[in-house]
Protein backbone atom coordinates (compact mmCIF):
# COMPACT_ATOMS: atom_id res chain seq x y z
CA UNK A 1 0.00 0.00 0.00
CA UNK A 2 0.65 3.32 -0.42
CA UNK A 3 3.98 2.60 -3.43
CA UNK A 4 4.53 4.82 -6.25
CA UNK A 5 6.41 4.79 -8.50
CA UNK A 6 9.38 7.42 -9.70
CA UNK A 7 12.33 7.26 -12.38
CA UNK A 8 15.62 8.65 -11.28
CA UNK A 9 18.02 9.85 -14.14
CA UNK A 10 21.92 9.32 -13.11
CA UNK A 11 24.41 10.55 -15.81
CA UNK A 12 27.87 9.15 -14.25
CA UNK A 13 30.86 9.65 -16.09
CA UNK A 14 31.31 6.70 -17.93
CA UNK A 15 27.38 5.58 -17.98
CA UNK A 16 24.05 6.98 -18.00
CA UNK A 17 21.09 4.94 -16.58
CA UNK A 18 17.52 5.74 -15.79
CA UNK A 19 15.83 3.40 -12.93
CA UNK A 20 12.88 2.78 -11.54
CA UNK A 21 12.34 3.14 -8.19
CA UNK A 22 9.18 1.97 -5.95
CA UNK A 23 9.46 3.63 -2.47
CA UNK A 24 6.52 2.80 0.05
CA UNK A 25 6.75 3.56 3.71
CA UNK A 26 8.52 0.04 4.52
CA UNK A 27 9.72 -1.00 1.14
CA UNK A 28 12.44 0.77 -1.36
CA UNK A 29 12.86 -1.49 -4.31
CA UNK A 30 15.59 -0.30 -8.00
CA UNK A 31 15.47 -1.43 -10.93
CA UNK A 32 17.17 -0.40 -14.26
CA UNK A 33 15.04 0.95 -17.07
CA UNK A 34 17.96 1.44 -19.29
CA UNK A 35 21.86 2.17 -19.28
CA UNK A 36 23.86 4.26 -21.96
CA UNK A 37 27.05 4.75 -22.61
CA UNK A 38 28.45 8.13 -21.42
CA UNK A 39 31.20 8.41 -24.28
CA UNK A 40 32.78 12.13 -24.53
CA UNK A 41 34.14 13.12 -27.78
CA UNK A 42 37.72 15.04 -29.14
CA UNK A 43 36.71 17.90 -31.32
CA UNK A 44 39.19 19.98 -32.65
CA UNK A 45 38.06 22.76 -29.94
CA UNK A 46 39.13 20.25 -27.05
CA UNK A 47 37.17 17.57 -24.75
CA UNK A 48 33.34 17.64 -24.99
CA UNK A 49 30.40 15.86 -24.08
CA UNK A 50 27.59 14.81 -25.99
CA UNK A 51 25.52 16.15 -24.16
CA UNK A 52 21.95 15.59 -27.69
CA UNK A 53 22.72 11.66 -27.22
CA UNK A 54 22.80 11.93 -23.36
CA UNK A 55 19.35 13.95 -23.66
CA UNK A 56 18.40 10.74 -26.44
CA UNK A 57 19.49 8.46 -23.53
CA UNK A 58 17.26 10.53 -20.83
CA UNK A 59 14.43 10.12 -23.32
CA UNK A 60 14.58 6.26 -24.27
CA UNK A 61 15.12 5.69 -20.57
CA UNK A 62 11.92 7.54 -19.27
CA UNK A 63 10.34 5.42 -22.10
CA UNK A 64 11.63 1.86 -20.55
CA UNK A 65 10.51 3.27 -17.50
CA UNK A 66 7.06 4.21 -18.39
CA UNK A 67 6.51 0.71 -20.09
CA UNK A 68 7.39 -1.01 -16.58
CA UNK A 69 5.26 1.44 -14.70
CA UNK A 70 2.13 0.94 -16.91
CA UNK A 71 2.90 4.34 -18.12
CA UNK A 72 2.53 6.39 -14.84
CA UNK A 73 5.37 7.93 -13.16
CA UNK A 74 4.40 10.11 -9.71
CA UNK A 75 7.61 12.17 -10.23
CA UNK A 76 11.13 11.99 -12.02
CA UNK A 77 15.01 13.24 -11.44
CA UNK A 78 18.16 14.04 -12.87
CA UNK A 79 21.19 13.99 -10.65
CA UNK A 80 24.68 14.21 -12.21
CA UNK A 81 28.61 14.43 -12.59
CA UNK A 82 29.37 17.80 -10.66
CA UNK A 83 31.32 21.42 -12.04
CA UNK A 84 30.42 21.19 -15.80
CA UNK A 85 27.39 23.59 -17.78
CA UNK A 86 26.03 24.48 -20.54
CA UNK A 87 25.97 28.21 -21.87
CA UNK A 88 22.65 29.30 -23.31
CA UNK A 89 21.96 32.53 -25.49
CA UNK A 90 18.56 34.76 -24.59
CA UNK A 91 16.49 32.54 -26.23
CA UNK A 92 17.16 29.38 -24.37
CA UNK A 93 19.32 27.73 -27.02
CA UNK A 94 22.70 26.00 -26.04
CA UNK A 95 25.75 27.88 -27.36
CA UNK A 96 27.55 24.50 -27.72
CA UNK A 97 28.93 20.83 -26.26
CA UNK A 98 29.36 21.28 -22.98
CA UNK A 99 33.31 20.96 -21.92
CA UNK A 100 34.51 17.91 -19.83
CA UNK A 101 36.18 18.62 -16.69
CA UNK A 102 39.38 16.85 -17.93
CA UNK A 103 39.48 19.26 -21.08
CA UNK A 104 42.68 20.96 -20.48
CA UNK A 105 41.06 24.73 -20.69
CA UNK A 106 41.71 25.15 -17.08
CA UNK A 107 45.51 24.73 -16.97
CA UNK A 108 46.83 27.46 -15.20
CA UNK A 109 43.54 29.77 -15.17
CA UNK A 110 43.62 29.14 -11.26
CA UNK A 111 47.04 30.70 -10.56
CA UNK A 112 45.52 33.91 -12.17
CA UNK A 113 42.26 33.78 -10.21
CA UNK A 114 44.72 33.63 -6.95
CA UNK A 115 46.19 36.45 -8.05
CA UNK A 116 42.76 38.70 -7.40
CA UNK A 117 41.81 36.57 -4.60
CA UNK A 118 44.31 34.37 -2.68
CA UNK A 119 44.05 30.80 -2.36
CA UNK A 120 43.32 30.65 1.32
CA UNK A 121 40.44 33.99 0.73
CA UNK A 122 38.64 31.68 -1.59
CA UNK A 123 38.87 28.63 0.93
CA UNK A 124 37.33 30.24 3.58
CA UNK A 125 34.85 31.85 1.09
CA UNK A 126 33.59 28.42 -0.27
CA UNK A 127 35.02 25.67 1.31
CA UNK A 128 36.02 23.88 -1.91
CA UNK A 129 38.84 21.82 -2.43
CA UNK A 130 41.17 22.86 -5.14
CA UNK A 131 40.46 21.40 -8.56
CA UNK A 132 41.68 22.65 -11.81
CA UNK A 133 38.09 21.77 -13.17
CA UNK A 134 35.91 23.64 -10.40
CA UNK A 135 33.22 25.87 -12.30
CA UNK A 136 35.10 28.77 -11.30
CA UNK A 137 37.91 28.04 -13.05
CA UNK A 138 36.16 27.29 -16.03
CA UNK A 139 34.15 30.05 -16.10
CA UNK A 140 37.22 31.82 -15.81
CA UNK A 141 38.56 30.44 -18.51
CA UNK A 142 35.36 30.74 -20.96
CA UNK A 143 35.59 34.20 -20.18
CA UNK A 144 37.59 35.71 -23.43
CA UNK A 145 35.57 32.80 -25.97
CA UNK A 146 33.27 33.79 -28.45
CA UNK A 147 29.88 31.97 -27.34
CA UNK A 148 30.21 33.20 -23.75
CA UNK A 149 30.16 36.74 -25.38
CA UNK A 150 26.58 35.37 -26.26
CA UNK A 151 25.67 33.92 -23.28
CA UNK A 152 22.82 35.16 -20.96
CA UNK A 153 22.46 31.65 -18.67
CA UNK A 154 24.99 28.97 -16.99
CA UNK A 155 23.36 25.59 -16.74
CA UNK A 156 24.73 22.60 -14.55
CA UNK A 157 24.51 19.69 -16.72
CA UNK A 158 21.43 18.13 -14.87
CA UNK A 159 19.88 21.30 -14.55
CA UNK A 160 20.07 21.15 -18.22
CA UNK A 161 18.91 18.38 -19.00
CA UNK A 162 15.96 19.48 -16.48
CA UNK A 163 15.47 22.61 -18.29
CA UNK A 164 14.74 20.35 -21.93
CA UNK A 165 12.56 18.17 -20.00
CA UNK A 166 10.54 21.09 -18.40
CA UNK A 167 11.16 24.22 -20.07
CA UNK A 168 11.72 25.95 -16.66
CA UNK A 169 15.17 26.72 -15.62
CA UNK A 170 16.85 26.54 -12.05
CA UNK A 171 20.22 25.66 -9.85
CA UNK A 172 20.29 22.89 -7.63
CA UNK A 173 21.87 23.77 -4.40
CA UNK A 174 23.86 20.91 -4.21
CA UNK A 175 25.43 20.67 -7.71
CA UNK A 176 25.45 24.68 -7.12
CA UNK A 177 27.74 24.12 -4.31
CA UNK A 178 30.57 22.19 -6.70
CA UNK A 179 30.91 25.57 -8.45
CA UNK A 180 32.88 26.99 -5.95
CA UNK A 181 30.53 30.04 -6.00
CA UNK A 182 28.58 28.83 -2.94
CA UNK A 183 29.05 29.95 0.82
CA UNK A 184 28.46 26.80 2.65
CA UNK A 185 27.45 28.55 6.10
CA UNK A 186 24.89 30.33 4.17
CA UNK A 187 24.03 27.94 1.73
CA UNK A 188 23.59 30.91 -1.49
CA UNK A 189 25.55 32.14 -3.41
CA UNK A 190 29.22 33.70 -2.55
CA UNK A 191 28.48 37.33 -3.47
CA UNK A 192 31.80 38.51 -2.26
CA UNK A 193 33.81 36.01 -3.96
CA UNK A 194 32.01 36.41 -7.54
CA UNK A 195 32.20 40.30 -7.29
CA UNK A 196 36.04 40.40 -6.67
CA UNK A 197 36.56 38.12 -10.11
CA UNK A 198 33.67 39.69 -12.35
CA UNK A 199 31.70 36.79 -12.53
CA UNK A 200 28.07 37.90 -13.10
CA UNK A 201 25.83 35.49 -10.80
CA UNK A 202 22.87 36.58 -12.47
CA UNK A 203 23.90 34.26 -15.00
CA UNK A 204 22.97 31.48 -13.02
CA UNK A 205 18.84 30.59 -12.71
CA UNK A 206 17.22 30.68 -9.18
CA UNK A 207 18.37 28.26 -6.44
CA UNK A 208 16.07 25.26 -5.57
CA UNK A 209 16.58 23.47 -2.73
CA UNK A 210 16.33 19.31 -3.23
CA UNK A 211 13.08 18.40 -2.89
CA UNK A 212 11.66 21.13 -4.54
CA UNK A 213 9.23 21.40 -7.66
CA UNK A 214 11.23 21.85 -10.72
CA UNK A 215 8.14 21.33 -13.52
CA UNK A 216 6.40 19.21 -15.45
CA UNK A 217 7.76 16.94 -18.68
CA UNK A 218 6.37 18.59 -21.63
CA UNK A 219 3.55 17.96 -23.59
CA UNK A 220 6.31 16.93 -26.27
CA UNK A 221 8.18 14.73 -23.90
CA UNK A 222 4.99 13.28 -22.95
CA UNK A 223 4.74 12.47 -26.68
CA UNK A 224 7.65 10.78 -27.32
CA UNK A 225 7.90 8.86 -24.02
CA UNK A 226 4.48 7.85 -24.37
CA UNK A 227 4.29 8.80 -20.46
CA UNK A 228 0.78 9.60 -19.18
CA UNK A 229 1.10 13.13 -17.64
CA UNK A 230 1.44 15.32 -15.47
CA UNK A 231 4.60 13.16 -14.72
CA UNK A 232 5.97 16.19 -12.03
CA UNK A 233 10.34 16.55 -12.43
CA UNK A 234 11.83 17.11 -8.90
CA UNK A 235 14.69 18.58 -7.95
CA UNK A 236 16.73 16.46 -6.47
CA UNK A 237 20.28 16.27 -4.93
CA UNK A 238 20.98 16.84 -8.35
CA UNK A 239 25.40 16.48 -7.67
CA UNK A 240 25.07 12.50 -7.99
CA UNK A 241 27.23 12.06 -4.92
CA UNK A 242 25.01 14.28 -2.58
CA UNK A 243 22.11 11.95 -4.10
CA UNK A 244 24.53 8.88 -3.60
CA UNK A 245 25.11 10.42 0.36
CA UNK A 246 21.89 10.00 1.24
CA UNK A 247 21.48 6.64 0.31
CA UNK A 248 24.35 5.30 2.48
CA UNK A 249 22.36 2.73 4.66
CA UNK A 250 23.71 4.10 7.91
CA UNK A 251 21.93 3.44 11.31
CA UNK A 252 24.23 5.62 13.58
CA UNK A 253 26.42 9.06 13.61
CA UNK A 254 29.72 7.82 13.74
CA UNK A 255 30.49 6.37 10.45
CA UNK A 256 32.23 7.51 6.98
CA UNK A 257 31.36 6.81 3.42
CA UNK A 258 33.05 6.10 0.17
CA UNK A 259 31.31 6.80 -3.07
CA UNK A 260 33.43 4.48 -5.73
CA UNK A 261 32.94 5.04 -9.41
CA UNK A 262 34.69 6.57 -11.69
CA UNK A 263 35.83 8.93 -8.65
CA UNK A 264 36.08 8.14 -5.10
CA UNK A 265 34.55 10.52 -2.76
CA UNK A 266 35.41 9.92 0.78
CA UNK A 267 34.91 11.60 3.39
CA UNK A 268 32.15 12.50 6.39
CA UNK A 269 28.98 13.94 6.84
CA UNK A 270 28.77 17.18 8.96
CA UNK A 271 26.14 19.94 10.49
CA UNK A 272 28.57 22.79 9.70
CA UNK A 273 31.77 23.72 7.32
CA UNK A 274 35.28 22.76 8.31
CA UNK A 275 36.79 26.16 6.76
CA UNK A 276 40.34 26.18 8.55
CA UNK A 277 43.67 26.69 6.75
CA UNK A 278 44.49 23.01 7.96
CA UNK A 279 41.09 21.20 5.94
CA UNK A 280 42.93 23.63 2.90
CA UNK A 281 45.75 22.36 3.22
CA UNK A 282 44.52 18.55 3.50
CA UNK A 283 42.27 19.48 0.18
CA UNK A 284 39.08 18.74 1.48
CA UNK A 285 35.92 20.08 0.12
CA UNK A 286 32.95 20.85 2.00
CA UNK A 287 29.85 20.27 -0.93
CA UNK A 288 26.63 20.91 0.51
CA UNK A 289 23.87 17.82 1.43
CA UNK A 290 20.20 17.17 2.02
CA UNK A 291 18.48 19.01 4.96
CA UNK A 292 21.13 21.48 5.76
CA UNK A 293 24.13 18.70 6.06
CA UNK A 294 28.06 19.49 4.58
CA UNK A 295 29.30 16.81 2.42
CA UNK A 296 32.76 17.28 3.89
CA UNK A 297 35.34 14.77 1.75
CA UNK A 298 38.15 14.39 -0.55
CA UNK A 299 37.99 13.90 -4.19
CA UNK A 300 39.99 10.53 -5.25
CA UNK A 301 41.08 9.86 -8.79
CA UNK A 302 38.78 6.31 -8.35
CA UNK A 303 38.03 3.62 -10.57
CA UNK A 304 39.28 6.15 -13.11
CA UNK A 305 42.71 4.49 -13.43
CA UNK A 306 41.38 1.28 -13.71
CA UNK A 307 39.15 2.07 -16.35
CA UNK A 308 41.50 3.94 -18.49
CA UNK A 309 43.96 1.11 -18.06
CA UNK A 310 41.13 -1.80 -19.11
CA UNK A 311 40.73 0.86 -22.42
CA UNK A 312 44.51 0.94 -22.68
CA UNK A 313 44.56 -3.09 -22.22
CA UNK A 314 41.71 -3.81 -25.08
CA UNK A 315 38.87 -4.36 -22.85
CA UNK A 316 39.57 -7.92 -21.37
CA UNK A 317 37.07 -9.07 -18.65
CA UNK A 318 36.81 -7.37 -15.81
CA UNK A 319 35.95 -10.34 -13.28
CA UNK A 320 39.06 -12.45 -14.72
CA UNK A 321 41.55 -9.19 -13.79
CA UNK A 322 40.31 -8.82 -10.43
CA UNK A 323 40.79 -12.65 -9.81
CA UNK A 324 44.74 -12.27 -10.79
CA UNK A 325 45.17 -8.62 -9.43
CA UNK A 326 44.20 -10.57 -5.89
CA UNK A 327 46.87 -13.34 -6.23
CA UNK A 328 49.22 -10.04 -6.62
CA UNK A 329 51.24 -9.50 -3.10
CA UNK A 330 49.97 -6.59 -1.23
CA UNK A 331 51.49 -3.04 -1.48
CA UNK A 332 54.40 -4.00 -3.62
CA UNK A 333 53.99 -0.37 -5.35
CA UNK A 334 51.22 2.16 -4.93
CA UNK A 335 50.87 5.81 -6.19
CA UNK A 336 49.01 8.30 -5.05
CA UNK A 337 45.36 8.07 -6.05
CA UNK A 338 44.70 12.04 -5.26
CA UNK A 339 47.68 12.79 -7.66
CA UNK A 340 45.78 15.47 -10.23
CA UNK A 341 48.98 14.19 -12.93
CA UNK A 342 46.24 10.67 -13.47
CA UNK A 343 43.33 12.91 -14.26
CA UNK A 344 43.56 13.56 -18.09
CA UNK A 345 43.14 10.71 -19.87
CA UNK A 346 45.47 8.36 -22.15
CA UNK A 347 48.44 6.03 -21.71
CA UNK A 348 47.52 5.36 -17.76
CA UNK A 349 49.52 1.66 -17.14
CA UNK A 350 52.53 4.08 -18.52
CA UNK A 351 51.88 6.66 -16.34
CA UNK A 352 51.40 4.37 -13.25
CA UNK A 353 54.42 2.75 -13.98
CA UNK A 354 56.39 5.61 -14.17
CA UNK A 355 55.18 7.05 -11.24
CA UNK A 356 56.16 4.02 -9.33
CA UNK A 357 59.73 4.33 -11.02
CA UNK A 358 60.26 7.63 -9.86
CA UNK A 359 59.47 7.01 -6.84
CA UNK A 360 61.81 3.77 -6.24
CA UNK A 361 59.73 0.84 -6.55
CA UNK A 362 58.82 -2.26 -8.01
CA UNK A 363 57.55 -1.05 -11.62
CA UNK A 364 54.27 -3.01 -12.16
CA UNK A 365 54.50 -5.04 -15.64
CA UNK A 366 51.17 -7.46 -16.07
CA UNK A 367 48.00 -6.37 -16.31
CA UNK A 368 46.98 -7.93 -12.74
CA UNK A 369 50.27 -6.43 -11.64
CA UNK A 370 49.14 -2.67 -12.86
CA UNK A 371 45.39 -3.57 -11.59
CA UNK A 372 46.70 -4.01 -7.94
CA UNK A 373 49.36 -1.51 -7.93
CA UNK A 374 45.53 0.66 -8.80
CA UNK A 375 43.99 -1.34 -5.95
CA UNK A 376 46.19 -0.87 -3.25
CA UNK A 377 46.66 2.96 -4.09
CA UNK A 378 42.93 3.53 -4.09
CA UNK A 379 42.65 1.43 -0.58
CA UNK A 380 45.17 3.38 1.01
CA UNK A 381 43.71 6.98 -0.14
CA UNK A 382 40.47 6.06 1.22
CA UNK A 383 42.49 5.21 4.61
CA UNK A 384 43.80 8.42 4.33
CA UNK A 385 40.89 10.60 3.45
CA UNK A 386 38.51 8.70 6.19
CA UNK A 387 41.54 9.24 8.81
CA UNK A 388 41.83 12.99 8.19
CA UNK A 389 38.47 13.81 7.55
CA UNK A 390 37.87 12.31 11.45
CA UNK A 391 40.92 14.49 12.82
CA UNK A 392 39.87 17.72 11.41
CA UNK A 393 36.70 17.24 11.92
CA UNK A 394 37.09 15.73 15.67
CA UNK A 395 34.03 13.53 14.11
CA UNK A 396 34.78 9.50 15.25
CA UNK A 397 34.11 6.68 13.03
CA UNK A 398 33.40 3.07 14.31
CA UNK A 399 32.35 2.14 10.08
CA UNK A 400 32.58 2.73 6.32
CA UNK A 401 30.29 2.50 4.03
CA UNK A 402 31.12 2.26 0.14
CA UNK A 403 28.48 2.87 -2.21
CA UNK A 404 28.53 3.04 -6.04
CA UNK A 405 29.77 0.67 -8.98
CA UNK A 406 33.41 -0.06 -7.33
CA UNK A 407 30.92 -2.11 -4.18
CA UNK A 408 31.13 -4.94 -7.47
CA UNK A 409 34.48 -4.91 -6.48
CA UNK A 410 34.76 -7.22 -3.90
CA UNK A 411 38.63 -6.88 -3.52
CA UNK A 412 38.48 -3.01 -3.62
CA UNK A 413 36.00 -3.67 -0.51
CA UNK A 414 38.14 -5.91 1.40
CA UNK A 415 41.46 -3.91 0.53
CA UNK A 416 39.32 -0.52 2.35
CA UNK A 417 38.73 -2.56 5.31
CA UNK A 418 42.20 -3.45 5.91
CA UNK A 419 43.80 -0.63 5.36
CA UNK A 420 41.10 1.63 7.58
CA UNK A 421 41.13 -0.86 9.87
CA UNK A 422 37.64 -0.42 10.14
CA UNK A 423 34.61 -2.98 9.16
CA UNK A 424 33.31 -1.53 5.76
CA UNK A 425 29.58 -2.17 4.64
CA UNK A 426 29.10 -1.93 1.26
CA UNK A 427 25.74 -0.72 0.25
CA UNK A 428 24.30 -0.14 -3.32
CA UNK A 429 26.29 -0.04 -6.46
CA UNK A 430 23.44 2.64 -7.82
CA UNK A 431 23.61 4.41 -4.81
CA UNK A 432 22.51 7.73 -6.57
CA UNK A 433 19.96 6.50 -8.14
CA UNK A 434 18.35 5.39 -4.88
CA UNK A 435 19.37 8.51 -3.53
CA UNK A 436 17.61 10.31 -6.07
CA UNK A 437 14.11 8.28 -5.71
CA UNK A 438 14.17 8.47 -2.25
CA UNK A 439 14.16 12.36 -2.35
CA UNK A 440 11.55 12.33 -5.06
CA UNK A 441 9.04 10.13 -2.82
CA UNK A 442 9.66 12.62 0.27
CA UNK A 443 8.41 15.36 -1.82
CA UNK A 444 5.41 13.48 -2.48
CA UNK A 445 4.78 12.69 0.91
CA UNK A 446 6.97 10.10 2.21
CA UNK A 447 7.47 10.55 5.73
CA UNK A 448 10.98 10.69 6.79
CA UNK A 449 14.17 12.62 8.09
CA UNK A 450 17.88 11.75 6.69
CA UNK A 451 18.65 8.88 9.03
CA UNK A 452 15.16 7.64 8.85
CA UNK A 453 15.06 7.21 4.92
CA UNK A 454 18.41 5.80 5.61
CA UNK A 455 17.44 3.22 8.50
CA UNK A 456 14.46 2.49 5.59
CA UNK A 457 17.28 1.24 3.45
CA UNK A 458 19.66 -0.88 6.16
CA UNK A 459 16.54 -2.74 6.54
CA UNK A 460 15.56 -2.91 2.92
CA UNK A 461 18.76 -3.03 0.96
CA UNK A 462 21.27 -6.04 0.46
CA UNK A 463 24.36 -5.12 2.38
CA UNK A 464 27.96 -7.08 2.35
CA UNK A 465 30.38 -6.50 4.97
CA UNK A 466 33.87 -6.72 5.11
CA UNK A 467 36.15 -7.39 8.35
CA UNK A 468 39.78 -5.81 8.14
CA UNK A 469 42.01 -8.91 8.08
CA UNK A 470 45.40 -8.86 9.89
CA UNK A 471 47.22 -5.71 10.83
CA UNK A 472 46.92 -2.22 9.85
CA UNK A 473 50.76 -1.72 10.26
CA UNK A 474 51.16 -2.32 6.56
CA UNK A 475 49.59 0.02 5.36
CA UNK A 476 50.57 3.16 7.86
CA UNK A 477 54.27 1.83 6.47
CA UNK A 478 52.91 2.32 2.85
CA UNK A 479 51.09 5.94 4.19
CA UNK A 480 54.44 7.25 5.43
CA UNK A 481 56.43 5.96 2.57
CA UNK A 482 53.94 7.58 0.05
CA UNK A 483 54.45 10.76 2.27
CA UNK A 484 57.75 11.12 2.82
CA UNK A 485 58.20 11.48 -1.17
P1 LIG B 1 30.05 6.44 -12.60
O1 LIG B 1 28.72 6.68 -11.92
O2 LIG B 1 31.11 7.40 -12.17
O3 LIG B 1 29.92 6.37 -14.08
P2 LIG B 1 29.86 3.77 -11.42
O4 LIG B 1 29.41 4.08 -10.03
O5 LIG B 1 28.88 3.19 -12.35
O6 LIG B 1 30.59 5.03 -12.10
O7 LIG B 1 31.09 2.79 -11.28
C1 LIG B 1 31.76 2.32 -12.41
C2 LIG B 1 32.90 1.42 -11.96
O8 LIG B 1 32.39 0.29 -11.26
C3 LIG B 1 33.67 0.85 -13.12
O9 LIG B 1 34.72 1.70 -13.49
C4 LIG B 1 34.18 -0.48 -12.58
O10 LIG B 1 35.50 -0.32 -12.06
C5 LIG B 1 33.25 -0.82 -11.44
N1 LIG B 1 32.45 -1.99 -11.82
C6 LIG B 1 31.33 -2.01 -12.55
N2 LIG B 1 30.88 -3.27 -12.74
C7 LIG B 1 31.77 -4.09 -12.11
C8 LIG B 1 31.89 -5.52 -11.92
N3 LIG B 1 31.00 -6.35 -12.45
N4 LIG B 1 32.94 -5.95 -11.21
C9 LIG B 1 33.84 -5.12 -10.68
N5 LIG B 1 33.78 -3.77 -10.81
C10 LIG B 1 32.76 -3.26 -11.51
C1 LIG C 1 31.35 12.15 -9.43
C2 LIG C 1 31.54 13.65 -9.46
C3 LIG C 1 32.40 14.12 -8.29
C4 LIG C 1 32.98 15.36 -8.88
C5 LIG C 1 33.34 14.89 -10.27
C6 LIG C 1 33.58 15.96 -11.29
O1 LIG C 1 30.61 11.72 -10.54
O2 LIG C 1 30.33 14.34 -9.45
O3 LIG C 1 31.69 14.35 -7.10
O4 LIG C 1 33.97 15.95 -8.17
O5 LIG C 1 32.26 14.02 -10.63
Amino acid sequence: AGVKAYAAVDLGASSGRVMVGRVGPDSVELTEAHRFPNRPLRLPEGLRWDILALYGGVLDGLRAAGARSGGRLASAGIDGWAVDYGLLDGEGALLGNPVHYRDARTEGVAEKVWATVPAAELYAATGIQYAPFNTLYQLTADRSTARFALAARVLLVPDLLTYWLTGEQGTELTNASTTQLVDPRTRTWAHGVAGRLGIDLALFAPLRQPGDPAGALRPEVLAETGLRGPVPVTAVGSHDTASAVVAVPATGERFAYICTGTWSLAGLELSAPVLTEESRAANFTNELGLDGTVRYLRNIMGLWLLQECVRAWGEPDLGLLLRQAAAVPTLRSVVDAGDAAFLAPGRMPERIAEACRASGQPVPVTPAEVTRCILDSLALAHRRAVLDAARLADHPVDVVYLVGGGTRNALLCQLTADACGLPVVAGATEAAALGNVLVQARAQGLAGDLPALRRLLSRTQPLTRYSPRGDTGRWRAAEARLAAR
